[in-house]
């Protein structure tokens, strides 16, 4: 297949242009690079040396003999530029990365939120609208985050794969629907996923576009069979108290020695899956899209939970790095339950990469690796969910 990946220099991104290239797709990454430019802005580098894309493209063509094309270009801002790549490269699939996705980043300043929202919703909006006019029969792979849900409302409940069915009541009549599960986000990144949603149900009713939707959880890992061709072709991973994520952030914390940041009391459930999953599912995705006219197809993409302190007793038990509690920075629910049905891509064949495979060994090896690299100043998450109340 012709296969778009937006967003194809990031971190999944990056993984799953490599896999889809390798089970021989045709692949064109499209990028503006602002991931790049946005370490600069924070003072801070992945912790893997990350080449630049021109070296990244041309390791790839020497080690599998196979071209991937690159094209820098705004997804939010350069319509006109976009639309006529969909006309040129009449692609069979779309997948969509190309947005900013770290909740601390989203909430650390009025330009930081209002940038976010910007990026996300208009990048988005511009792939539909886009479609619609040059590749109606594309199937768009959307990556969205198990963070629409929230975490707080579902005690004992099991979270479905995007859909409910509800009974409205109104002045005395009732009716029996299936609805999107109510949005709950608890970041200003989360919540543009949660007006995502929106934009792909109007889009696929009125336009019968073919929209998958992939409720990521938390990624975990760095590398994957492809990346590990070759060191130019080193994935990123990021530590930081800004987009690192939990799991990558203590593996990282434990291989440089320094007390494990848990925030609060840890009693903070999430969803995960590892790199090599992600870029497994979203070949299994493309592999069967929806027919135009279906409605939006929604799969939860992870394939375990875990308590985030239970996950920093594991690494603590691993390295011998203590756990050091710290005031939680974000607002959130202190202790939360998750169950989360996972059962389509589980249905279309993945076999899930579990905690207890090893795997978390590898992640401390690679930090460890390039650990003069890190800079142990930027490991504090400092973003805050909440204005601090002025001094009386
Ligand atoms: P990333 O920041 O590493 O990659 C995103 C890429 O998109 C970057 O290369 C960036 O330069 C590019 N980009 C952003 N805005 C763009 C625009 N307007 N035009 C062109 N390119 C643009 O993020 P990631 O971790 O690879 O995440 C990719 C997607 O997966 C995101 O949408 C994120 O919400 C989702 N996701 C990620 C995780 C995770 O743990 N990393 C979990 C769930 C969902
Ligand atoms: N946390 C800590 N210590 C840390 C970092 C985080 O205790 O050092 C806690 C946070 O407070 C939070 C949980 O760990 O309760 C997860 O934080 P995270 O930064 O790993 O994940 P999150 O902000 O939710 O965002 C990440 C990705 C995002 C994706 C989301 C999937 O950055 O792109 O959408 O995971 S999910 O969490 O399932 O919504």
């Amino acid at each position: 297949m012709k296969v778009i990946v937006l967003g194809g220099d990031g971190f999944c991104g990056w993984a799953t242009s490599l896999h889809l290239s390798a089970e021989g797709h045709e692949v064109t990454i499209v990028d503006n690079l602002v991931r790049r430019r946005t370490d600069e802005e924070l003072g801070v580098q992945s912790l893997t040396p990350i080449r630049p894309i021109g070296d990244r493209l041309q390791a790839w063509r020497e080690t599998r003999n196979t071209p991937i094309d690159f094209v820098e270009l705004d997804v939010a801002k350069d319509y006109d530029r976009l639309e006529q790549l969909f006309r040129d490269v009449r692609p069979d699939a779309i997948v969509h990365f190309a947005e900013q996705r770290a909740a601390p980043y989203s909430m650390k300043s009025p330009w930081h939120k209002r940038y976010t929202v910007d990026n996300n919703v208009n990048a988005t909006s511009a792939v539909l609208c886009a479609m619609v006019e040059a590749c109606p029969d594309a199937h768009l792979v959307h990556l969205g985050t198990m963070g629409v849900y929230g975490y707080g409302k579902t005690k004992g409940m099991t979270i479905p794969e995007g859909y409910i069915e509800a009974t409205l009541r109104s002045a005395g009549a009732e009716a029996d629907v299936e609805i999107l599960y109510p949005a709950d986000p608890g970041s200003i990144y989360h919540m543009t996923k949660t007006l995502d949603q929106l934009l792909f149900l109007y889009y696929a009713k009125n336009d019968a576009l073919s929209i998958t939707d992939l409720h990521q959880g938390i990624v975990w890992g760095t590398s994957t069979p492809e990346t590990d061709l070759d060191e130019r072709l080193v994935n990123r991973f990021d530590y930081d108290g800004d987009y690192g994520t939990v799991l990558n952030r203590f593996l990282c914390q434990a291989a440089l020695g320094h007390p494990l940041t848990v925030h609060g009391t840890g009693g903070q459930t999430r969803a995960f899956i590892h790199i090599r999953d992600t870029v497994r599912c979203i070949a299994l995705a493309i592999q069967s899209p929806p027919t135009r006219g279906e409605r939006v197809r929604i799969m939860n993409q992870m394939t375990e939970t875990h308590r985030v302190r239970d996950l920093a007793q594991m690494v603590s038990e691993m390295t011998g790095v203590p756990v050091a509690l710290q005031g939680n920075p974000r607002k959130e629910m202190a202790e939360n339950d998750l169950v989360v049905a996972n059962d389509t891509l589980i249905g279309l064949g993945l076999e899930p990469t579990r905690l207890s495979d090893g795997l978390m060994d590898e992640v401390v090896s690679v930090a460890r690796r390039y650990a003069e690299r890190c800079d142990t100043s930027r490991i504090p998450s400092r973003s805050l969910w909440v204005k601090p109340l002025a001094a009386e």
